[in-house]
């Protein structure tokens, strides 16, 4: 039995080691390398190439390298086994670090004092009124975010598919709660899951929602908004600002207008990042459950899509 690495686009050196540390008796190949296609009964996997799975022919178990699902499960021949995620509370902290962030940089007015700078402009303002918070998603992120902010003051509101109970927020699901939610809020952040059902809901009809001058906060996956409607919603004054962590297409293209928009915060990717460490305890842990014939640890709904 061997774990197969197939995370494309970055360095794995470290990973592979990490991994090696703690499987010292098993074969740990990376994609791309000499490869035994027939051993391998565990991968793990981000921006994985489409034509691995039919090459894989006793594949066990997947786990993808990252907290999000969306492009693993959406890959045409994914073979139906069970698929983990990596459920880390250190990327919550980093979540919620970027989120409080975010939220300063526009009621500070950090983003106007960084224009003035260029300008050699002194204009102190008042800080932006309002404090209220709405959470699109209360997992594993979406939850610490919601209780870090509420901890520190803010009114903090969150929406979730099933009913949840979190002290000192108050709590919505469903579509209707979703409009009441949206109504009071001074900033919205999105730590939705990307699934059928949350693709592009970042749009007109929920931006039109929000109270005039809101600011979006999208930290989940680029493809819950629509591009055409935040810049209009920009324009018009409806949003007063966006911070961007992801976007449909990464990395943003040098073209994209989201660069030249001042009121829009661009982050590239990188408000939670996976720690190598985390995820190979966890991967290790589950390569061991396979090799015992126990169920992995945090499995998706491969139905629901997270
Ligand atoms: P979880 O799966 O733990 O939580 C998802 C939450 O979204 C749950 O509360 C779920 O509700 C809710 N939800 C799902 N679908 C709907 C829906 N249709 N309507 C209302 N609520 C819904 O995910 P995480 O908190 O771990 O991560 C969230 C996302 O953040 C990831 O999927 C990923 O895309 C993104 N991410 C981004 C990173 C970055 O660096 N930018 C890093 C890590 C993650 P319920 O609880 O009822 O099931
Ligand atoms: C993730 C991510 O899903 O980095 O972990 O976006």
């Amino acid at each position: 039995m061997s774990l197969l690495v197939a995370v494309t686009g970055r360095n794995n050196e470290k990973l592979i080691a990490k991994l090696q540390s703690l499987l010292p008796n098993e074969q740990v190949v990376e994609w791309g390398k000499d490869v035994t296609t027939c051993e391998v009964e565990f991968v793990l996997a981000w921006n994985p190439p489409s034509d691995l799975w039919k090459r894989l022919p006793n594949l066990k178990a997947i786990s993808s390298y990252g907290a999000g699902v969306d492009t693993l499960l959406a890959q045409p021949e994914l073979p139906d086994v069970p698929v983990a995620r990596i459920v880390d509370p250190n990327l919550a902290v980093s979540m919620s670090e970027y989120v409080l962030h975010a939220i300063g940089h526009f009621k500070l007015r950090f983003n106007q004092y960084l224009n003035n700078k260029n300008e050699l402009l002194w204009k102190p303002r008042r800080v932006k009124a309002g404090n209220k918070v709405g959470i699109l998603g209360l997992g594993q992120l979406g939850k610490q975010v919601a209780v870090k902010l509420k901890d520190l003051g803010y009114e903090v509101s969150g929406w979730s598919n099933s009913p949840k109970t979190i002290a000192g927020v108050s709590c919505f699901s469903g579509e209707k709660e979703l409009t009441t939610m949206l109504e009071s809020l001074d900033y919205v952040v999105c730590l939705l899951p990307l699934t059928e059902n949350t693709q592009g809901i970042l749009n007109k009809s929920l931006f039109d929602k929000l109270p005039q001058g809101a600011v979006l906060i999208n930290v989940a996956r680029g493809d819950h908004l629509n591009e055409a409607d935040l810049l209009s919603a920009l324009e018009s004054g409806q949003l007063a600002g966006a911070a961007l962590d992801v976007f449909s297409t990464e990395p943003l293209p040098a073209t994209h207008p989201f660069w030249q928009q001042q009121n829009i915060l661009l982050t590239p990717h990188v408000s939670a990042v996976t720690s190598v460490e985390t995820a190979s305890e966890q991967v290790a842990q589950n390569y061991h459950r396979v090799k015992q014939g126990q169920a992995i640890h945090h499995a998706v709904n491969q139905k629901v899509g997270y």
